[in-house]
């Protein structure tokens, strides 16, 4: 590999930090049940010890993403997660309200059709800000369940406007340096309608708003054969992208592991955020963070197997050759644009990332070396028989 792409590599991963979910870490399940693991986290304080090891052996996710209901439920100040941080070394991130799990959201949240239920949704979100504020998270990462699942049930224009409407007041209390991101979703739980269903429909609702709210990308969110790698790259041209929720997927939203089943896709995403940082010479803002949960990987081990698989990819579409591809594509040389990508695609960035290591002072195998930390060792007799307290789905 030549002496400029080990550099370029350099400076792509001391710029590419990934937040980890807190959800992530602890024990979840799937329609059916849930395979409890013993090392799993209980409780906020363990998610956060967790996440501080994935963290401390890849140096390269200093925030942990939060959900409301999970991690700060009431009598849990800002001061304790702040303690908590400081203690693992690792700071609150997006933190994400839970207007999908009380049996009052049964018929959706903001886009319910009982004005009480929609102002207990509001609350719960303006509440979420306040918290986001006092824990200094610059992201409110939103996620709605609201959908129907049957043909005439619901006023799809009218639930439209009441999640607008939500939107914008909820925008309205964030202070300046706060953003809103949109997820959206097709399908589950609802699978007739779902009224945040795709992109189109969160840059939408981002606009009706207000300018600090961008839209987040969940790979998993799509129908298959979607260009993922086109709404990213539209996105971007509209500053529009706010952040990622990184998992991969065979059918649906599946939460594997990111690029075990398409890296490719992974790496067509970060090519085309490489692409417009080099054409524009602007820097992307978005926010990597990660949205999978493990019942059969141990979850920390998995985290590590993620954040390498991310560094890896995203290295690959760093060392792409822009100018050679930008001239093929303007003289429409079909092989030989798709080529640059192949060409980076398959070269092993494997030994510069573990001397990009070296020089960070971590170990050039971050998951050898917390294996052989002896943690899960601990936890495991630490954690045993311990029930968890409802602190993540399923
Ligand atoms: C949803 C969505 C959200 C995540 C919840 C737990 O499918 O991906 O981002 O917070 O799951
Ligand atoms: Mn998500
Ligand atoms: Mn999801």
């Amino acid at each position: 590999m030549p002496a400029s792409d080990t550099e370029t590599i350099a400076t792509a991963l001391n710029k590419l930090k990934i937040e980890l979910p807190s959800w992530g870490f602890a024990d979840t399940g799937t329609r059916f049940g849930k395979f409890v693991q013993p090392t799993a986290a209980k409780t906020t304080e363990e998610k956060f010890a967790d996440a501080g090891q994935v963290n401390l052996f890849t140096g390269c996710c200093p925030t942990v993403a939060l959900h409301v209901l999970w991690d700060v439920p009431a009598g849990v100040t800002a001061a304790d997660i702040d303690a908590l941080g400081k203690k693992y070394g690792v700071k609150a991130g997006a933190i994400n309200p839970n207007v999908f799990q009380d049996q009052i959201y049964k018929h959706g949240s903001l886009c319910n059709e009982q004005e009480p239920v929609r102002r207990a949704a509001l609350q719960h979100l303006l509440d979420s800000v306040r918290i986001a504020r006092e824990l200094g998270s610059r992201d409110i990462s939103l996620w709605f369940a609201d959908g129907s699942n049957f043909p005439g049930t619901a006023n799809i224009r009218a639930r439209k406007q009441w999640m607008a409407e939500g939107l914008r007041k909820t925008h309205a209390a964030m202070a300046p340096n706060q953003r809103m991101l949109v997820e959206y979703k097709p399908f589950e739980p609802a699978f007739y309608h779902t009224d945040i269903a795709d992109w189109g429909m969160s840059l939408l609702l981002a606009r009706y708003a207000g300018p600090q709210a961008k839209v987040l990308v969940d790979t998993g969110h799509h129908y298959q054969a979607q260009n993922i790698e086109q709404i990213v790259a539209w996105l971007l041209s509209e500053d529009m992208l706010g952040g990622f929720h990184f998992n991969d997927r065979r059918y649906a939203d599946d939460d594997l592991t990111m690029g075990s089943i398409d890296p490719y896709q992974l790496f067509r995403i970060f090519a085309e955020i490489c692409f417009f940082e080099w054409e524009t010479g602007k820097k992307a803002d978005i926010a990597y963070m990660v949205d999978q949960s493990h019942n059969l990987k141990n979850k920390i081990e998995e985290m590590i197997q993620t954040v390498m698989t991310a560094q890896e990819i995203y290295a690959k579409a760093a060392i792409l050759d822009f100018p050679a591809l930008a001239r093929a594509q303007n003289e429409q040389r079909l092989i030989d644009a798709e080529n640059i990508l192949k060409d980076a695609f398959s070269t092993d960035v494997r030994p510069a990332i573990r001397g990009w290591r070296r020089a960070q002072g971590l170990a050039e195998d971050p998951l050898a070396a917390f294996r052989a930390s002896g943690y899960l060792e601990r936890v495991a007799k630490e954690r045993a028989g311990r029930a968890s307290a409802g602190s993540s789905y399923a």
